[in-house]
């Protein structure tokens, strides 16, 4: 039985999970107090979220975990084979979702929601907030030219980049266009994702937060 600690980005393991079919639990990790939760330490001593558990492998890290995922329990549709022509695109945007676009969601999030004023605006802010928009170009472009990020199908890079549309659009209150939310309603309409929300009790509450605002 596969392990995932902490939602967060952990909703894109979970996620993938799910689309897989896979047997797994969750065990929830409270950032807030993660220095004294011992158990977890002994998985990832560095405290963050999301870490796995599948027999005697221990990981951190979102996109190397969906990686291994699919790689280890598949073979899944959601990573198309390396000879195939999307596969290229494929990689690319699977690692932007985090690499460029959660990162930088991420801390313009931090900066306008604990910040201390005089902070919020300061120069790691802003070039937060200008990677994340320079890369979203790159999103803008594929979804002119197909459904999905890899082309005609739904793969793991579309799990990574509607992670980081939402964390954009609720948490660092980034404004997105038509053509991104028209994608995240088409990716978040899935019956895995309403299953991976199910799952993620913090996240649905989060997510309720965020829209009542
Ligand atoms: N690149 C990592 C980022 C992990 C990350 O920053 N997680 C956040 C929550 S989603 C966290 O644990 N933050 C607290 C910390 O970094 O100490 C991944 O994709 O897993």
């Amino acid at each position: 039985m596969i392990t995932v600690f902490g939602e967060g980005r952990g909703f894109r393991v979970v996620w993938l999970l799910e689309e897989m079919g896979l047997a797994y639990r969750l065990r929830p990790v409270d950032l807030a107090g993660v220095e004294n939760d011992a158990e977890f330490l002994a998985v990832n001593p560095a405290g963050f979220i999301p870490a796995i558990q599948d027999g005697d492998v221990t990981m951190v890290e979102s996109i190397a975990i969906m990686e291994y995922l699919m790689t280890r329990h598949g073979p899944t549709s959601l990573a198309p084979d390396p000879h195939d022509p999307t596969f290229p695109t494929y990689q690319q945007f699977l690692h932007l979702g985090e690499a460029g676009l959660a990162m930088g969601a991420y801390f313009v999030g931090g900066a306008r929601n604990f910040a201390r004023e005089a902070e919020r605006n300061n120069w790691s802010a802003g070039q937060a907030l200008e990677m994340f928009e320079s890369r979203l170009r790159l999103v803008r472009r594929q979804l002119a030219r197909s459904p999905y990020l890899a082309g005609e199908a739904f793969t793991a890079a579309d799990i990574s980049v509607t992670y980081a549309l939402e964390l954009a659009r609720r948490f660092g209150g980034i404004a997105l266009g038509e053509a991104e939310q028209a994608y995240m309603a088409r990716t978040s309409a899935r019956d895995a994702y309403e299953r991976a929300m199910e799952t993620c009790k913090g996240r649905r509450a989060w997510l309720a937060a965020a829209a009542g605002q």
